[in-house]
């Protein structure tokens, strides 16, 4: 069977790592053939259709069709699963809430669209900024799509804090694990090392330095996409699209045996996350395109204030959006 990734804002920078990943099978295996469906605006449909040739040009054996198309219902034609990557770019500044209500009505409409045209299984990853409030816009204006089914993308985040934990403790990054991202991708986010281990002992016991993980690592981690635009003069692209492919793997084969990931799903209470709310927490995904919260962790004072923090944005970003709900 060929699977249906529609993926939008495809001529950017993050659409142009991504793609060629998927069309290799990275997401779906292997085995599995895709079909690209990129969505774009229409100025930037003659730069899409650049992509698509050095697509076709890469003969890719599992690839069998890209669209390029600016219709909405035919990017997300019997899609299974769609990467919300385009929305408008945060410009020099704009406060983070003119961003939210810039971009909820590219999400209404994707919403609206997603509900008319998509698979009746779709899985769907909000990846374009502030992606967790994106979600929550789609979501609402999508009501007959399970709420399940939409997620956000906190996976760089995440990734970025088992780098920079592997660096402290100079390790590969594979043996840092169960590392969580609570709360939106945002500078609030809570980077949260203290049920993460580093070659199976607790990570804060291998670093040993709790002044270096409080004051270092999580501003470090927080502000790292910051920290790429100043030294690259654009965002994070590459780690965006890998971070990308890594989320929507772990959703369709699954996380490994033991580990968890950060996604941000729909709250349905837990941890106090107000129900509703697009909200990074630690979950376990069998391959199915399915998640489970992982239960019971516990917080300190210190982190359940971080965390707090972060919820307390989200929770103001649904009002501020809340005439698109
Ligand atoms: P680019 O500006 O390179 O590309 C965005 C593309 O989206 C453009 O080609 C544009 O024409 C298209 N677009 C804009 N509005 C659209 C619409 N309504 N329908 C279809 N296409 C549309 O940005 P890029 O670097 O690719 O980043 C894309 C988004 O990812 C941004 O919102 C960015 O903030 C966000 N990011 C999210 C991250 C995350 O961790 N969740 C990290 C990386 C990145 O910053």
């Amino acid at each position: 069977m060929v699977k249906r990734v529609a993926v939008t804002g495809a001529a950017g920078q993050i659409g142009y790592s991504l793609l060629p990943r998927i069309a290799t099978g990275e997401i779906f295996g292997p085995e599995t053939q895709v079909r690209l469906q990129c969505l774009e605006l229409t100025p930037a449909l003659e730069s899409l259709k650049g992509v698509a040739m050095e697509l076709d040009d890469c003969a890719f054996p599992l690839l069998t069709e890209t669209v390029c198309t600016d219709n909405l219902e035919e990017a997300f034609e019997g899609a299974d699963l769609v990467l919300l990557v385009g929305s408008k770019p945060r410009s020099a500044g704009m406060e983070r809430k003119d961003l939210l209500l810039d971009n909820g009505p590219i999400f209404t409409g994707q919403g609206k669209a997603i509900e008319a045209a998509a698979g009746p299984n779709v899985r769907v990853v909000v990846v374009g900024n502030p992606c967790n409030t994106n979600c929550l816009i789609a979501m609402n204006n999508a009501k007959s799509v399970p709420a399940d089914r939409w997620t956000a993308m906190t996976q760089l985040d995440h990734n970025r804090a088992q780098a920079q934990l592997a660096l402290k403790a100079g390790v590969d990054s594979t043996e840092v694990k169960n590392i969580v991202i609570w709360g939106n991708h945002s500078n609030t986010q809570f980077p949260d090392w203290s049920h993460a281990t580093i070659g199976g002992k607790p990570a804060a016991d291998v670093i040993g330095d709790d002044a270096w993980l409080k004051n270092i690592f999580i501003p470090t981690v927080q502000e790292r996409g910051k920290a790429i635009i100043e030294a690259r003069g654009k965002s994070s692209a590459m780690s965006a699209g890998s971070a990308a492919l890594d989320h929507a793997r772990y959703l369709f084969q699954g996380t490994p045996d033991g580990e968890w990931t950060s996604i941000a799903i729909v709250s349905d209470g837990k941890y106090g996350v107000p129900e509703g709310l697009i909200c990074s927490v630690p979950v376990t995904c069998p391959g199915d395109g399915t998640y489970k919260v992982v239960e019971g962790l516990e917080f300190s004072d210190f982190g359940q204030d971080k965390f707090q923090k972060s919820i307390d944005e989200l929770s103001a970003e649904r009002d501020t959006v809340s005439g698109l709900l």
